[in-house]
């Protein structure tokens, strides 16, 4: 007889970390299901944490490592894929030298605690500078914001959701998404409770999204408008002398050049361009500062678009100027358990800020941003002759050929490598170009604390969980890859794999410990010493956990957390609603909120030429779809059964203009190229814009994942420009593309 037991953990498949109940009968997953116990999401699950029993069962995800043949490709073991994997690249390094090896991350890795601690140590072991990752693709704009703003690329403020009264979302449909730069699960009763207790809920987006349906009102902006609206909304604030920045007041610099900046977009100079009348702009802004706690929150329509460093900038100018950056029912910024350089003194606040710009990119003279070049820049760098060309690459969880922009170009360049290993669980559109792919253990065989997004997590909470599934004893944990990769590329191949784990935990506590503030006298022997009894992942992350905000600080707290804590209480433990957080949480060289950082401010020279710049006839945007998750979750049946979703939306007039209705195939084209697929008429999205989904078009050559080819769609990326982007940080614009449309035959 099979025994029944249950796991308790998160599902990592997106940013709203619920709580799953794995049900296991012996060794197989017999059910998922939400957890009801789990203090955060209380219950919650979308149909995608389900799937991840398709996906622990599906035949095409990779369980060994496999090497591309002129046969196509073959298992081998684990010692040879690794010796493979460290020869190649060393040898592209040896010949070319070590910006000749590029890499790119891509999104699961964000939601991986090993990829998080072991991710930085391949990446300084390849000694290259052509890194690249999904940030420049998605949400870079709001760090670089929040970088110049606050001192930390993280220190994003979310919104206070289950206490404001007054949210307005630009750019996001967390109906859909589940959240993003805004870690709550189970969002849509959050965003019901707003209603409930008699608040209001304002979307302002190109399409009437899910999330517009269910909000108090919706507006239509043009793409790409929404700086421009957010300054509106602050010259309202500031002409009808209705500033009061509340708690904020004494901790903010700038707001004399904020107020001179802000009169020159007054609403009835933007209105046209944002499509939204004024009246409607001055409405809102009187709404914002009269509200009991009010948040303006903006995500991918605000980021991938051409001005989403101002916009985002904009966004908490909004907040701050209304009175509501770090108070209750506002914005604030959560206070995670475990984080990386943030464990000083509460309260004192201050450190180096951020420095970005530090060099260019070689070919475009693009400027790096955290460490990275953009995306938009990768295929110049491989393609472009010349010294500190990429001719090896090394992805890690990505589809750059589905997610970048300019998918065409970048097919070409990944096509012209001399090397390339991929760390993924699939043959798809990218990793069809690798030498090598070595596939690391499924999400559920992973034990996983989310050491990024409890950073914007809209509740105080702390979770850690166990593997569900056993791993087969021939596969490596994730980290042991990813350290086994940078030992061999620091040319220890033969170091120990638990000398060079030691070696990166002295690292960071040297990093975290005895930075002075509250655990004064702790020393790097002693939290060596503490926590020798484990390894990997889980004692760094007990390190950051032991001396972070809620810490036991090895003993000197005695009640304070522990990852045993954590081991303890399965189903997560809550640490409280947000709390204030000005000004420890910041980290800018004088402990103010830089509310007119230069490189922002030069920036609207380009926003106010955009005013009178003559407009495409149709531009493209994007969307999500519930039962997607970017690019790599079509293999898995429950996903993509009934109808095709990979549709062209498009109003009725633009239809009618064409002579097409739904189901009619168009041709879509931009400056790089152009795809042909389906029309879907509705006057859900404005007229003059067109929106396709991201992450389809399946039906590439070599690409080993049979459901999915089944049910390709069209890549929209084949469509985005590369020279399109937000100039301010690099970032992909994926939003507004200027498009043509035909009918197709
Ligand atoms: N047009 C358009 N393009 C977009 C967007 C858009 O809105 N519109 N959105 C952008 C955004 S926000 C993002 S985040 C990017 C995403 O861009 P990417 O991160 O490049 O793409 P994903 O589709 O997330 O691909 C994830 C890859 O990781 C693999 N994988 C899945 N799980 C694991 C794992 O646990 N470990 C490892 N090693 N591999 C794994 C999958 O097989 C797949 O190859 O796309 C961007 N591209
Ligand atoms: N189901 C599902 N969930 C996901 C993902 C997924 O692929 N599927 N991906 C995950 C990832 S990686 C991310 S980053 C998040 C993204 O999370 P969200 O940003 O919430 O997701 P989107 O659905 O892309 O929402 C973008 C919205 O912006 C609107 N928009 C487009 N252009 C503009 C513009 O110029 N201005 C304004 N105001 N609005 C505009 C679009 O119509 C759309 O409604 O979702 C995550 N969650
Ligand atoms: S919303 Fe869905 S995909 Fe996201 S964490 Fe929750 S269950 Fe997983
Ligand atoms: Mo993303």
């Amino acid at each position: 007889m099979t025994t029944t037991r249950s796991v308790f953990r998160i599902c990592t498949l997106c940013e709203a970390t619920c709580g799953i109940e794995v049900v296991l009968e012996g060794d197989t997953i017999a059910t998922i299901r939400g957890d009801e116990a789990d203090p955060f999401s209380r219950g919650y699950i979308c149909p995608k944490a389900y799937s991840l029993k398709a996906l622990e069962e599906d035949p095409d995800r990779l369980r060994r490592p496999v090497r591309r043949t002129s046969r196509g490709f073959e298992e081998i073991s684990w010692e040879q894929a690794f010796e493979l994997a460290i020869e190649g690249l060393s040898r592209t390094r040896e010949e070319h030298g070590g910006d000749a090896v590029g890499a790119y991350l891509g999104n699961p890795s964000a939601h991986s605690m090993h990829s998080a601690f072991y991710g930085p140590v391949l990446l300084r072991a390849l000694r290259t500078r052509q890194i690249y990752s999904a940030s420049s693709a998605d949400q870079l704009p709001k760090m670089v914001s929040s970088g110049l703003m606050f001192g930390a690329g993280l220190t994003i403020p979310v919104p206070d959701l289950d206490r404001t009264r007054y949210l307005m979302i630009l750019g996001g449909n967390p109906l859909v998404s589940n959240g993003s730069l805004m870690t709550a699960p189970g969002v849509k009763r959050r965003i019901r409770g707003i209603l409930d207790r008699g608040g209001r809920v304002v979307v302002i987006d190109p399409r009437r999204s899910e999330t517009a349906k269910a909000a108090s009102e919706h507006h239509f902006i043009r793409p790409g408008s929404d700086a421009l609206f957010l300054l509106a909304l602050c010259h309202v604030i500031v002409a009808e002398d209705r500033i009061d920045l509340g708690g904020a007041a004494e901790h903010v610099r700038g707001l004399e050049e904020v107020v001179e900046i802000v009169a020159r977009f007054a609403p009835e100079r933007v209105s046209e361009r944002c499509g939204v009348d004024a009246a409607t702009i001055r409405r809102l802004a009187r709404e914002l500062c009269a509200a009991e706690g009010a948040a303006c929150y903006g995500r991918i329509g605000t980021t991938c678009q051409e001005f989403g460093t101002v916009a985002s900038w904009a966004v908490d100018l909004v907040n701050t100027l209304s009175g509501n950056l770090d108070r209750e029912g506002g914005a604030m910024f959560a206070r995670p358990a475990a984080s990386r350089g943030m464990n000083r003194e509460p309260g004192s606040g201050g450190g180096r800020g951020v420095r970005l710009a530090r060099r260019r990119s070689r070919v475009r003279g693009l400027p790096e941003m955290f460490g990275e070049f953009p995306v938009s820049t990768l295929a110049d760098e491989i393609l472009e002759p010349g010294d500190g060309r990429i001719r090896a690459m090394l992805t890690v969880a990505g589809n750059p050929l589905l997610s970048a922009p300019n998918a065409g170009r970048l097919e070409r360049a990944f096509e012209s490598l001399d090397f390339m290993v991929a760390i993924d669980i699939y043959i798809n559109e990218t990793t069809r170009f690798a030498d090598l792919i070595l596939p690391p253990p499924s999400p559920l065989q992973r034990d996983t604390y989310d050491v990024a997004l409890y950073q914007m997590a809209v509740r105080n909470v702390a979770k850690y969980s166990r593997p569900a599934t056993e791993r087969p004893d021939h596969q490596p944990d994730e980290w042991e890859i990813l350290l086994t990769l940078a030992k061999g590329m620091m040319g220890m191949a033969d170091v120990p794999l638990a000398d060079a784990d030691d070696f990166v935990f002295r690292q960071l506590a040297e990093s975290e410990v005895g930075s002075g503030g509250r655990w004064e006298g702790i020393s790097v022997d002693e939290v060596i010493g503490e926590l020798k009894e484990r390894q990997g992942p889980a004692r760094l992350l007990d390190l950051l956990l032991r001396i972070g905000a809620y810490g036991d600080g090895f003993g000197r707290e005695p009640e304070g957390l522990t990852l045993a804590t954590l081991e303890a209480n399965p189903h997560g433990v809550d640490l409280g609603p947000l709390r204030p957080q000005l000004p420890g949480v910041l980290r800018t060289a004088d402990a103010k909120v830089d509310l007119a950082p230069a490189v922002i401010v030069a920036d609207l020279l380009r926003l106010e030429a955009w005013l009178d710049a003559p407009l495409p006839s149709h531009v493209l945007i994007g969307r999500r779809q519930i039962r997607s998750n970017n690019s790599w979750m079509h293999n898995l049946h429950p996903l993509v059964k009934g109808r095709p979703r990979c549709t062209l939306l498009l109003h009725p007039e633009d239809a009618a203009a064409l002579g097409v209705a739904s189901g009619d195939a168009v041709r879509v084209s931009s400056r790089v190229g152009s795809v042909d697929a389906p029309a879907e008429v509705s006057d859900e999205i404005m007229p003059g814009v067109v929106s396709l989904p991201h992450g389809w078009g399946h039906d590439v050559p070599g690409l080993q994942m049979r459901v999915a080819r089944a049910h390709a769609g069209v890549n929209v990326n084949r469509l985005s420009d590369d020279a399109v982007m937000d100039e301010a940080s690099g970032n992909a614009g994926f939003n507004g593309i200027a498009v043509s449309l035909a009918r197709a035959r």
